[in-house]
């Protein structure tokens, strides 16, 4: 819906002014809660401490990166962050490529020995530091691994390649709803909301796929994991509450436009719910979304706008607007995010806000209520000239986003 010529405009605020309504935003990235931005966690211990490196990607896309990223972070271990680039949106460092020949994520370095594969990372892990709760070769969570497995290879299934037909698709939803209901009743079988009597390994394993399950099969098929399932909605409700999992978590627009060319390609089964769903995520309103429940802290906005202005030069230099008409469209939409207050800006710069409102990441770049908020004012700025969108997200390799843009 465009608006334009009916409503008052008021100036945008400059840099400085915006500058000023962030100054008080602030939050230890080394010893505060889990951040995509750290390169260095503590939880209050010295440097000298740090006996592990996780090498994992730059825009916190890989799966199996959340995993041992959220286990650290649960057992509180000291570690170093480095980031590296995936295969999808862009080239592999060199450096990385002697440690790692193959380039693949995660590697752990524990004390200067490096371990590749997921799970032989955990192993490792629990050796030296103990198991999160029950260990990787439980019983109890060797069972939880092999359904994990299963439900795996059933969204594969369903999500990742294409039906020949509607029975076709029928049977493939049908197959990941027969796991599901699995699922259902392995956590049902617990007392609390969690995977096994206590939160522990079995929902670190879970979390990675099961976040990005619940976005893909939304936007894809119209189909919401979290909503038709009670179990499951209590599971991400109880996710929620942990800081942790809060500061790893994702939405669903990242993951939709993360996820095919990771997995080679996610078919649309072209139905009225997802068509909905897919305009919804890409376009708002993204309060609301089932990829979410805990409420929105009182600094959300003041995250968003304290991330941009930290990289601005560089948002701004990559934008197909020109630098100089992006500059105050941005600041358009910032002044809206912060005051409420309508500013509109050159016409034609509607393209740049939605270039950029499809770009937010969750969480490489802010929390995902920060990241709502920001497309919502980048969404309603732009909507003040017209419908005009961006150039679509490529699908087959994510080099618009390649780090390599934003290195200073
Ligand atoms: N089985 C491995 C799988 C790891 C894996 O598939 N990693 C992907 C990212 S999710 C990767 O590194 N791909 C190379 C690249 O994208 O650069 C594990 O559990 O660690």
């Amino acid at each position: 819906m465009v608006v334009s010529s009916l409503v008052n405009t008021s100036p945008p605020l400059n840099w400085s002014d915006l500058e000023a309504l962030t100054h008080d935003f602030q939050t230890d990235r080394v010893n505060g809660p889990t951040n995509a931005q750290a390169t260095l966690r503590l939880f209050g211990q010295s440097e000298s401490e740090v006996r592990v490196t996780l090498f994992r990607d730059n825009h916190a896309w890989c799966p199996y990166c959340q995993k041992i990223w959220l286990w650290l972070e649960e057992k509180q271990i000291p570690y170093r962050i480095q980031k590296v680039t995936m295969f999808c949106y862009g080239e592999k460092e060199s450096w990385y490529k002697r440690k790692v020949p193959s380039g693949m994520l995660p590697a752990l370095e524990l004390d200067g020995k490096i371990i590749t594969e997921s799970d032989d990372i955990l192993i490792a892990l629990e050796q030296v530091f103990g198991p999160l709760k029950l260990g990787m070769n439980d019983s109890a969570v060797v069972s939880m691994r092999r359904l994990e497995r299963l439900l795996f290879r059933a969204w594969c299934g369903w999500l990742c390649q294409p039906a020949r037909s509607a029975r076709d698709e029928a049977r493939n939803r049908e197959m990941f709803i027969k796991i599901v209901d699995q699922v259902e009743a392995a956590i049902a079988q617990t007392p609390g909301p969690y995977f096994l009597a206590e939160f522990g390994t079995a929902d670190v394993i879970f979390t990675p796929y099961v976040e990005r399950m619940n976005a893909s099969l939304y936007y894809y098929k119209g189909y919401s994991l979290r909503q038709n399932n009670p179990r499951f909605s209590d599971w991400f409700d109880a996710m929620e509450t942990r800081s942790t999992y809060r500061g790893t978590q994702s939405d669903f627009h990242t993951h939709a436009h993360d996820l095919p060319p990771q997995m080679g390609g996610c078919w649309e089964n072209g139905e009225p719910q997802m068509l909905a769903n897919k305009l919804r995520v890409d376009r708002g309103p993204w309060q609301g979304l089932p990829d979410v429940t805990y409420p929105e802290p009182e600094s959300s906005r003041k995250e968003a706008l304290d991330r941009v202005i930290k990289h601005r030069s560089n948002i701004i230099r990559v934008n197909p607007v020109s630098d100089e008409l992006f500059d105050e469209a941005l600041r358009c939409a910032l002044t809206h995010l912060m005051t409420g207050a309508v500013c509109q800006p050159q016409s034609g710069t509607e393209v740049g806000l939605r270039y950029l409102r499809d770009r937010i990441n969750v969480p490489r770049d802010m929390s995902i209520h920060a990241a709502k908020r920001l497309r919502e004012s980048l969404e309603q700025t732009a909507a003040l000239l017209s419908d005009r969108q961006s150039t679509p997200i490529p699908i087959r390799d994510r080099r618009d986003q390649n780090p390599i843009e934003f290195a200073n």
